[in-house]
């Protein structure tokens, strides 16, 4: 008896954080949050918002949830108004990340974005680019978009880089990448890069056991 309890109990617990998603807290988003669109492309908004400037290198995006662990990665789109997936690839029709997927695990965090490394071409000081961070923590993938102008004379605010001690996330490993001023010895306790194949698989880890328990 008291077995099948702590089971609905943990069974009850996953399901009533399921609502409460990932939120960014720097730099802007495109619209303002809403929770239900999550799992849409750009949180549910096509239209590009009035960028905001952002840092050419050592930038990051600061977050919170209440999930963890989840599976973090960020993807990068140099369109000038990018309304689909589609403007978020590389010509050969894969994921353009600025940061690899990768595992991280408590409810708040930052991640690293240097733009310079991700191994894509045409980017430098003021280029106009959307970053799109994709968040998976055991309830599916949740998108949001920040559309931002690169600015090396911009320096994130002192109030919100406090709340970035240990960023997490390194460029992909393509052999294209340029991990030249690429910091390291940082957020050396955060996360393993994992493979874009295993991501999918760690999605279907709360569901599981989910499906376990109320069977
Ligand atoms: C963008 O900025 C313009 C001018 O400040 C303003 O009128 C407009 O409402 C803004 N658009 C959004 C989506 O915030
Ligand atoms: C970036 O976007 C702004 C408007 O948001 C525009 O004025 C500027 O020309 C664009 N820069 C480039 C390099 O396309
Ligand atoms: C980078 O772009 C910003 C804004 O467009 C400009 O103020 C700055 O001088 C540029 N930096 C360089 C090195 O050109
Ligand atoms: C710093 O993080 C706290 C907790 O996540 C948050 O409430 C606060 O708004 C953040 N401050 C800034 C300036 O982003
Ligand atoms: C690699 O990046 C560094 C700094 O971002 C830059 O100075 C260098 O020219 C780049 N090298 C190549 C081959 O793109
Ligand atoms: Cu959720």
């Amino acid at each position: 008896m008291k077995l099948t309890w702590s089971i609905l109990a943990t069974a009850f617990a996953a399901v009533s954080v399921v609502n409460a998603h990932f939120s960014i807290t720097f730099p802007e988003v495109r619209g303002p949050f809403n929770e239900d669109n999550e799992p849409q492309f750009c949180d549910g908004y096509m239209e590009p918002a009035n960028r905001t400037r952002f840092p050419l290198t050592n930038g990051f995006i600061t977050w919170e949830s209440s999930h963890s662990p989840s599976t973090i990665g960020v993807l990068l789109s140099t369109s000038a108004s990018p309304t689909s997936y589609g403007d978020f690839h590389t010509p050969s029709g894969g994921d353009q990340l600025v940061v690899d997927y990768f595992k991280a695990t408590g409810t708040s965090g930052c991640v690293r974005i240097m733009p310079t490394a991700a191994g894509i071409s045409g980017i430098q000081n003021g280029s106009n680019i959307t970053l799109q961070m994709v968040y998976d923590g055991g309830d599916g993938k949740l998108y949001q978009c920040m559309d931002v102008t690169l600015d090396d004379q911009y320096n994130i605010p002192s109030d919100v880089s406090a709340n970035c001690t240990k960023p997490q996330g390194q460029p992909p490993s393509s052999s294209s990448s340029n991990n030249s001023g690429y910091p390291t010895g940082t957020g050396s306790s955060g996360g393993a890069v994992i493979s874009t194949a295993v991501n999918g698989l760690l999605g279907l880890g709360l569901a599981g056991v989910l499906a376990v328990i109320l069977a």
